[in-house]
């Protein structure tokens, strides 16, 4: 009789300790600083989780690359040494080429486009898809809209584009479509300030926000909004770990986090206004209507180049392309 009521006594005592998640801290790498896109994302996710979970679950967030660049980022995510990242897109191209679906020059027309397809069974397939590479894809957080800024001439079309030597991230399409535009890419990790700062580089291309944050106007005289390409983070968790959690815990991170992009893309969308308008003050040169049928026109064959050319990369592209239609 005694050991019966043992028995029912354990037996509520680990189903109790199913309800509520085990304690643990959540390692989280950004390569940004504070107040940039990616740390605003990640502080909200802690705030939620550590909130909701009664302090169990805590998150040390990794800002201002003290884990490495992106790519350094998403190796420590898939070896399981870092459980959490919120990174930008572009570096997962040579992870996961379905991701070069999202990077599409001109794909979205517009915020609310974006949220629709990253939000629904499209971004979903992305999200799933990155399990083949060892992460977990839990929700899209913002980059923004991308924008072109450099220190030779005003670019109003592609014809001004032709020559200069442009950052982009370290993914082949981003170097695709500056080839395409006539220009000279160099793929180059996060962060680039002293490059461009010395003039290895004449230019970049970021959402609004990276130029305020990182003070691009002190180091680049001309801007061009030319939102050549939607920029998403992808928050993603170490498959590994992920697959060890109890449901409750995976549970609560995934909707904390998914929570947590939301409001982010809010905020980085508000200030996008005040951002502009702080480019002219601080001096730099705004084109604010570059000829964005002419650039369209130069990279639209992007979509057959071999980059592409992996059926199931094809097949989401063109579902994509006739979703945003
Ligand atoms: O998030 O590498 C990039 O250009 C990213 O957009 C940058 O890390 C800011």
């Amino acid at each position: 009789m005694k050991s019966a009521r043992w028995v029912l006594a354990a037996l509520l005592v680990s189903s109790l300790a199913t309800a509520v998640p085990a304690a643990m801290t959540i390692n989280l790498g950004v390569v940004t600083k504070p107040g940039s896109a990616q740390n605003i994302a990640a502080e909200k996710f802690k705030e939620l989780i550590e909130q909701r979970s009664d302090g169990k679950i805590q998150v040390k967030i990794h800002h201002s690359a003290s884990l490495g660049n992106e790519t350094e980022i998403l190796q420590q995510i898939q070896m399981g040494s870092v459980q959490m990242g919120v990174i930008t897109d572009g570096p997962f191209d040579t992870f996961d080429p379905l991701v070069r679906v999202i990077n599409y020059p001109f794909l979205f027309k517009d915020n609310a486009q974006a949220d629709t397809i990253l939000d629904g069974p499209i971004g979903k397939e992305i999200l799933t898809s990155l399990e083949s590479v060892g992460f977990k894809g839990l929700a899209f957080s913002e980059n923004g809209f991308r924008d072109l800024s450099n220190n030779k001439r005003a670019v109003k079309t592609p014809a001004d584009v032709v020559g200069l030597k442009i950052r982009v991230m370290q993914s082949p399409l981003h170097q695709a479509i500056w080839l395409a535009l006539g220009a000279n890419p160099t793929p180059m990790p996060w962060p680039i300030y002293t490059e461009l700062e010395q003039g290895v580089i004449d230019g970049q291309e970021n959402p609004l926000w990276v130029f305020e944050v990182y003070k691009m106007y002190e180091v680049q005289k001309y801007a061009s909004v030319t939102r050549h390409v939607y920029s998403a983070h992808i928050d993603v968790a170490s498959l590994g770990w992920w697959k060890k959690l109890d449901a409750k815990s995976q549970d609560m991170i995934r909707k904390a986090m998914y929570e947590a992009a939301v409001y982010q893309r809010k905020i980085n969308r508000d200030g996008d206004a005040k951002r502009l308008a702080l480019l002219s003050q601080k001096g730099m040169r705004v084109e604010y209507n570059p000829d964005l049928a002419a650039f369209r026109a130069k990279v639209a064959d992007i979509k057959n180049l071999d980059l592409y050319k992996d059926p199931r990369v094809q097949a989401l592209l063109l579902k994509t392309l006739n979703a945003v239609k």
